[in-house]
């Protein structure tokens, strides 16, 4: 980029949001060019900090006429590198400012929140009225509206109250063409046309920028049990996982950490997990309700797996306990070094036979790599975690995506394409799709200036 055009962008973002809303000194700006995983750092040209959707619309098309790259960032915690800087020179565009949370519209069961708002800030605004939001995951501290949509984030919770989009009832977003959409009015049947908002979700920052949403929320759920059991395998666990969503209806979460795995884990946490420690592979299940489901788990458990040495917890705390040690999973491989991170999708029945395979595979191919295998089992959706090859050795991706691919699944359930999967989206992706896709970033991004190189190869 032209460091001319670079200065005339930042003096129009100055005016648009104030001098004390565009960083550029770099010890300010460097955590914003750093991804959570470590792995994807470059620096950004300029930071800027928009708090209104106004302000948003000024800044994009300043960046179409100079032509400066933008990358949208809410919480910074996406797993596929597409938050950051990649080429150098894109300006970072944090949305953490667009804050605000409308009052919860009890009647029509949705509220309305600003791109920055966090997943917890979600929640606990939802709760506080006596509602629910249908989504978590582990990074609900930080992770932002914003950048769920963009990612189309999934989590815990998919089993029951479907992933991102079906929590999306509208969206308000700056277009790459600088114009403004927003659909924030709630009507759930609107059949006029083209659903701008649900495109938005899963585009990952390459379309436009997500200012705010007008998001469903669900009953809230009072009662709820957690049962952490010990396994055969991961082929047990996966047909426990059937069972159980079959048998109890209040089932909102079946969780899998294969036993190697939970061992990396235990080792992190200097302790031993509270059921057989040397199990092939646990399973967490979590029901939830309005009246009290732990009779309905119990009896389900006692017929599917009465041989399971199993840890129940009811009380908030308790299940909190047995949460970690599903959560500490990708920290207790970040804590081995940077890691090659996989979040795919396969179908039930080829669930155990590529969780066998992918560990054997890399096991002969980069003796020494550690690998943990986890994930929300109820989806199909498995994360693969390597930790000692060199992160650029595409290798590794050649071998656990091609396995993926031969067995009929997705080479991302949740965490998106990003640049980490980019060069592997027409593995997955039919030539008619990409081009389609192709000619729609065209048409919203016409100058390509909404996160170049991130998602489309
Ligand atoms: P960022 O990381 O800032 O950005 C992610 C993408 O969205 C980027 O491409 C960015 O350009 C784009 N973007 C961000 N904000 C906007 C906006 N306002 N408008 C347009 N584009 C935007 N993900 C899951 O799906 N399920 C999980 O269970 C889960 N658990 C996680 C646990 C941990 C510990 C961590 C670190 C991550 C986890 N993630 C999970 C991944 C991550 O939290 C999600 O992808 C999340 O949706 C990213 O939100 P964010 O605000 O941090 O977005
Ligand atoms: C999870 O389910 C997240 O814990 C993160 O999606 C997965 O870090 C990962 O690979
Ligand atoms: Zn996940």
């Amino acid at each position: 980029m032209i460091r001319a055009e670079l200065d005339a962008f930042l003096a129009a973002a100055r005016a648009a949001v104030g001098t004390a809303g565009v960083l550029t000194d770099p010890d300010l700006t460097e955590g914003y060019g750093v991804d959570w995983t470590r792995r994807w750092r470059s620096p950004a040209a300029a930071v800027v900090r928009p708090a209104t959707t106004a302000q948003v619309a000024a800044l994009v098309a300043a960046a179409r006429g100079h032509r400066v790259p933008l990358v949208p960032q809410g919480g910074n915690t996406g797993l596929v590198g597409g938050s950051v800087p990649h080429a150098g020179g894109e300006v970072v565009l944090s949305l953490r400012g667009l804050d605000g949370l409308g009052p919860v519209d009890v009647l029509a069961g949705q509220v309305t929140a600003g791109a920055g708002v966090t997943l917890a800030a979600l929640q606990a605004h939802a709760a506080a009225a006596g509602l629910a939001f249908g989504v978590d995951t582990g990074a609900r501290e930080s992770a932002t509206v914003g950048g769920m949509i963009a990612t189309n984030a999934g989590g815990v919770h998919v089993v029951r109250h479907g992933p991102m989009r079906a929590q999306v009832v509208g969206v308000e977003a700056v277009l790459g063409t600088g114009g403004v959409v927003a659909r924030l009015s709630g009507l759930v049947k609107d059949n006029t046309g083209y659903d701008l908002g649900q495109l938005l979700c899963g585009s990952e920052g390459t379309l436009g920028v997500v200012t705010a949403a007008r998001l469903r929320l669900v009953a809230e759920e009072p009662h709820a049990v957690v049962a952490l059991l010990g396994l055969a395998g991961v082929g047990e666990a996966v047909s426990l996982a059937s069972e159980l969503r079959h048998a109890v209806g209040e089932v909102r979460a079946l969780e899998l950490m294969e036993g190697e795995s939970m061992r990396v884990v235990a080792s992190h946490r200097g302790a031993a997990p509270p059921v057989a420690p040397d199990a092939g592979a646990f399973l967490l299940v979590e029901a939830a309700g309005r009246v009290d489901p732990t009779p309905a788990l119990s009896d389900a458990i006692a017929r599917h797996a009465a041989s399971a040495p199993v840890a129940v917890a009811v009380e908030r705390s308790a299940r909190e306990r047995l949460w970690r040690w599903r959560e500490a999973h990708p920290e207790a491989a970040a804590a081995l070094g940077v890691v090659l991170k996989f979040d795919v999708t396969l179908p039930a029945a080829a669930i155990a036979e590529f969780c066998a395979h992918v560990r054997a595979r890399v096991a002969s191919g980069w003796p020494g790599a550690t690998t943990l295998l986890y994930g929300h089992v109820g989806d199909g959706n498995i994360h693969v975690n390597v930790v000692g090859p060199d992160p650029d050795d595409h290798a590794v991706d050649d071998s656990v995506l091609g396995l993926v691919v031969d067995l009929g699944g997705s080479i991302s359930a949740e965490h998106g394409i990003g640049v980490a999967k980019r060069a592997w989206l027409a593995r997955n992706r039919s030539a008619a799709e990409v081009a389609a896709m192709r000619a729609i970033k065209r048409a919203l991004d016409p100058d390509g200036i909404m996160n170049p190189g991130v998602l489309l190869p």
